[in-house]
């Protein structure tokens, strides 16, 4: 009988070994994990039921949101605002900071969240996935929250993590301590410990990049792409090219398997110089968990843990993935930098 660990039952042995743990965090995570079964539910059975297609409405980000971007989305501040720990959240479906409703219970924590990131490729049955972000306030419990208390430093997460909806249900989190996976048994409707420990590996094979952009990218990124399609790397040969366009999808494949995923700048819309993908959202959590597997994320140069958010949904260029790769990518674009 192979030893079945649930996430709670992690999280627990975890929280034993920070001093003065106070089991806020845990009851977090465990309504994080709830919504996690109660939107799996809706994207495993959708097709058959009216959650496929558009609302009608246009997000934040100026995108067409689907219905099932919009479920997941209410599921989720539903579930956090009544989780009792936190002191507001904020999703990139939603403009400004959602604040905690009167009357509920508060805490230290702040949560930022992609509820259904993918969703282009939610009608055509490709994995969509949910991406989280856990920072602990700063300003005085009491007072009201700042909004320095969400743009932090993305160096300053507690926790990240992610839920990839896919062949199976997965759920992928550092708090700091290491990356650990998670698989739900829709069975027993709990997440068990499948993936402990995960380590992306030093060199991967794998470059994953949207090449339609080349018109509009600089001259060094198209020297940065070039790096992998040509024989002038490390394996002597071209990279293998997977790209499934959905960030979530793509991160976990070059996680387990090694490899790098880049969205660079482009100049597609002037209005977004610095490419699609938005730092507290996308970028940050995903950059503390390479790190955690032994990775790297970078802007091109510079880490993306080191930045300092000067507003809720500023976009960032990534690169992210091995150690090996993302080096490369950075000394290609400071050579350029001269
Ligand atoms: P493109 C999905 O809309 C998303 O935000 C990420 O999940 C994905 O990596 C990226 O956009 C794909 O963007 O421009 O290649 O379609």
């Amino acid at each position: 009988m192979t030893q079945q660990i649930t996430v709670t039952e992690h999280l627990l042995l975890h929280q034993k070994q920070i001093p003065g743990a106070t089991g806020q965090f845990t009851h977090l995570f465990n309504e994080l994990v709830l919504s996690a079964k109660i939107i799996s539910r809706e994207v495993n059975k959708a097709g058959l039921v009216d959650v496929l297609g558009f609302t009608g409405e246009i997000n934040v980000q100026g995108e067409e949101v689907k219905k099932l971007d919009e479920y997941a989305n209410r599921i989720l501040i539903h579930r956090m605002a009544r989780s009792g720990v936190l002191c507001a959240m904020a999703s990139e479906e939603n403009a400004d900071i959602i604040d905690i409703p009167h009357g509920l219970p508060q805490g230290s924590y702040i949560i930022i969240f992609d509820p259904l990131d993918g969703s282009s490729n939610i009608d055509v049955n490709v994995n969509i996935g949910t991406i989280f972000s856990i920072y602990r306030r700063k300003s005085k419990v009491g007072t009201p929250v700042q909004s320095s208390d969400v743009l932090q430093c993305c160096d300053e997460q507690v926790a990240a993590g992610y839920i990839l909806y896919g062949s199976s249900t997965m759920l992928v989190f550092t708090t700091g301590d290491g990356v650990h996976g998670f698989t739900l048994d829709p069975g027993v409707g709990e997440f068990l410990l499948s993936h402990p420990n995960i380590k992306i590996p030093e060199i991967g094979k794998i470059y994953s990049v949207n090449e339609g952009y080349w018109p509009y990218w600089s001259e060094a990124t198209k020297k940065v792409v070039n790096h992998f399609k040509s024989a002038d790397n490390v394996h002597g040969h071209p990279y293998s090219l997977r790209y499934i366009g959905s960030l979530v999808a793509d991160f976990h494949r070059n996680l387990i398997y090694g490899g790098v995923f880049m969205y660079p700048a482009d100049h597609r819309e002037p209005s977004k110089p610095v490419g699609k993908l938005r730092l507290m959202c996308e970028a940050a959590p995903m950059a503390m968990l390479v790190e955690q597997a032994g990775g790297m994320a970078t802007d091109g140069t510079k880490r993306i843990l080191d930045i300092v958010p000067h507003e809720l949904h500023q976009r960032v260029p990534l690169f992210i993935g091995s150690k090996h790769e993302v080096s490369i990518i950075r000394d290609i674009y400071e050579g350029q930098d001269g």
